[in-house]
């Protein structure tokens, strides 16, 4: 298998901690994505990916991206251990979790959009770092209260094993850090943070950890 990735890449930060928790093994294709203009612009990985987005999964079959489907691909193929709970609600409770990260924070603070807010709409450095701390605080506060009240609690976002939610929220808490946004505010997301930094597949998958960290 081969996970097309970049270390401080989120999304693909997301599929690399799936990927250890099931145990599998992949190869690294690095794709830098601010080397020259950005490695995922270049025609030999728009082919792989047409959105010139990471990550991308090569195994052995067509190849696939955006790291949620990815993520269900491996679940559906690697069903130990469970991602998602069993229960239809609470499957679908968890991946409203995981959607109010991928779908709701971190497309609007991706840099592909700070650099069209900078180059394009001519904002300033300290604009950019606004923009990106207020829709993640929006998201991380309602993500916060959807834990508090979920059905199920634990030290995990849901229950006492990590989930989907989980695997998104660990690498957008690494990004809301990297925007200077206070994390304090969020008690049960640094819980269940707490919670996964403690698992190797989680440690393992770190930015800093990958062979092209710089
Ligand atoms: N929804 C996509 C998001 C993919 C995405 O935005 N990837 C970022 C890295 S985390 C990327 O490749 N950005 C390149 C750019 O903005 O030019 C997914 O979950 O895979």
């Amino acid at each position: 298998m081969k996970l097309y990735t970049f270390f401080r890449s989120s999304a693909s930060y997301r599929v690399r901690i799936a990927l250890n928790l099931k145990g599998l093994n992949y190869e690294q294709v690095p794709i830098h994505l601010r080397r020259g203009g950005g490695e995922q612009f270049s025609a030999s990985y728009r082919e792989i990916n047409p959105q010139a987005l990471l990550p991308a999964l090569d195994d052995g079959g067509p190849i696939l991206t955006q790291s949620l489907a990815i993520i269900e691909y491996l679940e559906e193929r690697h069903p130990k251990p469970p991602l998602l709970p069993a229960d239809p609600a609470e499957r679908a409770l968890v991946r409203g979790m995981a959607l109010i990260v991928a779908c709701e924070i971190h497309p609007i603070q991706n840099l592909r959009v700070l650099v069209h807010l900078k180059n394009h709409l001519k904002q300033s450095d300290d604009d950019l770092n606004l923009w990106a701390r207020h829709w993640i605080d929006l998201g991380l506060s309602a993500l916060e209260q959807t834990v508090v009240s979920s059905p199920k609690q634990g030290t995990f976002c849901f229950g006492d094993a990590p989930t989907l939610a989980d695997i998104c929220l660990v690498p957008q808490l690494a990004n809301a850090r990297r925007f200077g946004c206070d994390l304090s505010v969020y008690p049960a997301l640094l819980r269940a943070e707490a919670a996964c930094l403690a698992i190797p597949a989680f440690i393992n998958a770190a930015p800093e950890k990958q062979p092209d960290a710089e």
